[in-house]
């Protein structure tokens, strides 16, 4: 497939469609958790308008996916500027994320913006988006059977159009899927079996399976893998 590229840990960043951000003063929840994304600029355009961020915090890590509207240049830039915004307010609460968000993107074209607070501490999701970025948790393939649970995005544009936002919370349980998506991935790929593996193979599949030619694309899996066997969230000295 032309004009993929991945991004996944160890932390590096291969392509300007994500940064990671590992910072040694939070490296506390580094093994809890690991992620990839994929991406996919749309034919003819040199670059994408789709971007992710996965940013280590003091309480595990801000997980984002942005699409600036449309495609091209111009759709780069807001979501550039998003992600920009986010590594800089990475610690604060989702919604006060995207309100600054919203102020950060006045004067862009605007994004679809979905937020996401992992509190490793906790095992728990905090999370909000504006627009239509897909985002599901969904229980390990061997795991407890659960169903899917589906983020409700408020209707609007970030950086011109903004509703009043909560944010959810979920329990996560070691195993769980995160499966945030741009619409760039047909919407449809939800109710389909999520593909089993590694994270950067379900993302892959995902975007073989349901990317369309007509937008540029982004799929970021992370799985939540939870405290090692034995041992302990709190009073950890390694
Ligand atoms: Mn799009």
């Amino acid at each position: 497939m032309e004009n993929v590229s991945a991004c996944a840990q160890p932390r590096t960043a291969t392509d300007e469609s994500c940064e990671s951000c590992k910072s040694d003063e939070f490296d506390e929840f580094d093994e809890f958790y690991e992620y990839s994304v994929v991406s996919r600029t749309m034919y003819g355009e040199q670059r994408s308008g789709d971007a992710a961020l996965v940013q280590t915090t003091a309480d595990g890590a801000l997980v984002a996916v942005v699409d600036g509207l449309g495609h091209g240049d111009e759709a780069a830039l807001a979501a550039s500027a998003a992600i920009k915004l986010m590594r800089e307010q990475a610690g604060e609460a989702v919604p006060a994320i995207l309100q600054r968000c919203h102020e950060a993107l006045q004067q862009t074209r605007g994004a679809a913006v979905t937020v996401v607070a992992l509190d490793a501490r906790r095992g728990k999701l905090s999370w909000c988006g504006v627009g239509n970025v897909e985002a599901i948790v969904t229980s390990a393939a061997n795991g407890p059977l659960r169903n899917k649970r589906y983020l409700t995005n408020c209707g609007g544009v970030v950086g011109y159009r903004m509703p009043a936002v909560r944010d959810q919370l979920v329990s996560l349980h070691p195993g769980d899927l995160l499966i945030l998506a741009t619409d760039g991935i047909d919407s449809r790929f939800v109710s389909d079996d999520i593909p089993a593996g590694e994270p950067h193979q379900v993302a892959r599949a995902i975007l073989e399976r349901h990317g369309k030619a007509s937008d540029d694309a982004l799929v970021l899996v992370l799985r939540w893998l939870g405290p090692a066997a034995g041992g302990s969230l709190l009073g950890r000295t390694s």
